[in-house]
C-alpha cells in the first residue's frame, strides 16, 4: 500500500524534477546558468569562451562570470551585516556596518579573479597526468571592475601593530564539510604585505552592488592572486602577530609532485595564460576570418602570439587593456581540422605535474574544425 506521505513525496519530487528543467540553475548558485553561457560541474559554474566572444569592452559581465561555490551562495542581511576586524595585530578591533564601508573613501580596480585550477583538465589531455579536483577546461576567470575600501585603509583604522604578520578573511556560507570532514568556514590567510599593497574589500561589481553569488555584501579582491584568495561573503579579518594557517594554505593550495618540496610550495599569484573566444572543436566558415581571444598575467600582459599552423607563431593585436587584454588576429582558414594555440609572454609547451592540477600555465591546444 501507497502511504499518503509516499504518494506527497513523489508529487513533490515530480515538481522538483519539473522546476530544475525550467530553470536552469543549480541549487548552490542563484543566478541563471543557461547552458549558452556556463558548464556547470557541481556547485560551480565555469564560463564558457564562446559565449564572452559578443560582449563589448573588457569586463565579464555578470551574467556571464564563473561562479565557484565550496558550498551555496548565502542570502544574507545587508542590514545587520557586519565586518568584524580583530586579533592580536590590531589595537582597535571594529565592527563595520554596510553603510559605515560604503561611507569610507573608496577606490575602483579592474582586475581578474581567476581559480588557481584554471585549465587543470590538460594535465591529463594533454600531458597524461591525474590530477584531483575539478576538470576545469579555462572558463574559470573573469575579469570585472570592483569598487570597494583599500584593506589598508581599514587595517590602519583598526589600529594595525607593526609587528602584525597575517591576516585571515573568513567567509560567512556554510562550514565546507569533504571526506566526512569539517573544514570549518571558507578562509585563507593572507600576508599583511599583500593586504597593504593592492586588495579592496569590495561591495560592487561593475558598478552594480555586488551580486549574491560573487559575495554580497562584500568580499576580498586580491589582484593577481589565486581566486581563492578572495573571500566571498567576508565576515570577518583576524588580523594577528604570528602566522595563522587554514586548509586553504596547508592542505589544499600547495604545488606537491616530483619537482616540488615534500611539503610543497605554497600557491599565490596567478601564472600568465590565453584563451580563444571559441568553444573547444568549435566549426569555424573556411575563408579569411578573425580569432579573437583575451590573455591575462598578473602583472599585465607583455607578449600575445598566435599558432594555427602547429608550427609558426604571429603576434596579435591588443584590442583593450585592463584586467586583461583582449586581442584579435586575422587566419586565412582552410577545410580540415586544425589545431589553435595562443601564448602568453613565452608560456611553456609543457608544465611541471602537481597532484592537485594548479595553475596549469603551459600552452593550450584548441582544436577546430574549418568546413
Ligand atoms: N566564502 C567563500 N569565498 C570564496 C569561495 C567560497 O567557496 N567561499 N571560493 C573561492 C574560490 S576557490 C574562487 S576561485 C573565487 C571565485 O569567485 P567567484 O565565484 O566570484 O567567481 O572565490 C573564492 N572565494
Ligand atoms: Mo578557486
Amino acid at each position: 500500500m501507497i502511504s499518503r506521505r509516499g504518494v506527497l513525496l513523489g508529487a513533490g519530487l515530480a515538481l522538483l524534477s519539473s522546476r530544475a528543467v525550467a530553470a536552469p540553475s543549480v541549487a548552490s548558485i542563484v543566478k541563471p546558468l543557461p547552458a549558452s553561457d556556463f558548464i556547470v560541474h557541481g556547485t560551480n559554474a565555469e564560463t564558457r569562451w564562446e559565449a564572452l566572444r559578443g560582449t563589448g569592452g573588457s569586463l565579464t559581465p555578470v551574467s556571464k562570470f564563473f561562479v565557484r561555490n565550496h558550498t551555496s551562495t548565502p542570502l544574507l542581511d545587508a542590514s545587520t551585516w557586519r565586518l568584524q576586524i580583530h586579533g592580536s595585530g590590531v589595537t582597535r578591533p571594529l565592527s563595520l556596518s554596510l553603510d559605515v564601508l560604503r561611507s569610507l573613501p573608496s577606490c575602483s580596480v579592474e582586475a581578474v579573479i581567476e581559480c588557481a585550477g584554471n585549465g587543470r583538465s590538460f594535465f591529463a589531455s594533454q600531458q597524461g597526468q591525474s590530477v584531483s579536483g575539478t576538470p576545469w577546461q579555462l572558463g574559470v576567470v573573469g575579469n570585472a571592475r570592483w569598487r570597494g575600501v583599500s584593506l589598508g585603509l581599514l587595517l590602519r583604522l583598526a589600529g594595525l601593530r607593526s609587528s602584525a604578520v597575517d591576516v585571515l578573511p573568513v567567509g560567512l556560507d556554510a562550514e565546507y564539510m569533504t571526506g566526512g570532514v569539517n573544514l570549518g568556514r571558507v578562509r585563507r590567510p593572507l600576508p599583511v604585505a599583500k593586504a597593504l599593497d593592492d586588495v579592496l574589500v569590495a561591495y560592487e561589481m561593475n558598478g552594480a552592488p555586488l551580486p549574491v553569488d560573487h559575495g554580497f555584501p562584500a568580499r576580498l579582491v586580491v589582484p593577481g592572486w589565486v581566486g581563492i584568495a578572495s573571500i566571498k561573503w567576508l565576515g570577518s579579518l583576524e588580523v594577528s602577530t604570528s602566522a595563522l594557517h587554514s586548509p586553504w594554505d596547508t592542505q589544499y593550495y600547495r604545488l606537491l609532485g616530483p619537482t616540488y618540496p615534500a611539503e610543497g610550495t605554497l600557491v599565490t599569484s596567478q601564472v600568465a595564460k590565453g584563451a580563444f573566444e571559441l568553444g573547444f572543436g568549435a566549426t569555424l566558415p573556411a575563408g579569411r576570418q578573425v580569432l579573437t581571444g583575451r590573455a591575462w598575467a598578473p602583472g599585465g600582459v607583455r607578449r600575445v602570439e598566435v599558432s594555427t599552423d602547429g608550427r609558426s607563431w604571429r603576434r596579435a593585436t591588443p584590442v583593450t587593456r585592463g584586467g586583461w587584454t583582449r586581442w584579435q588576429i586575422p587566419w586565412r582558414a582552410t577545410p580540415g581540422s586544425h589545431v589553435l594555440r595562443v601564448r602568453v609572454d613565452g608560456q611553456p609547451d609543457e608544465v611541471p605535474h602537481n597532484t592537485q592540477g594548479y595553475l596549469f600555465g603551459a600552452v593550450v591546444k584548441h582544436p577546430v574544425s574549418v568546413v
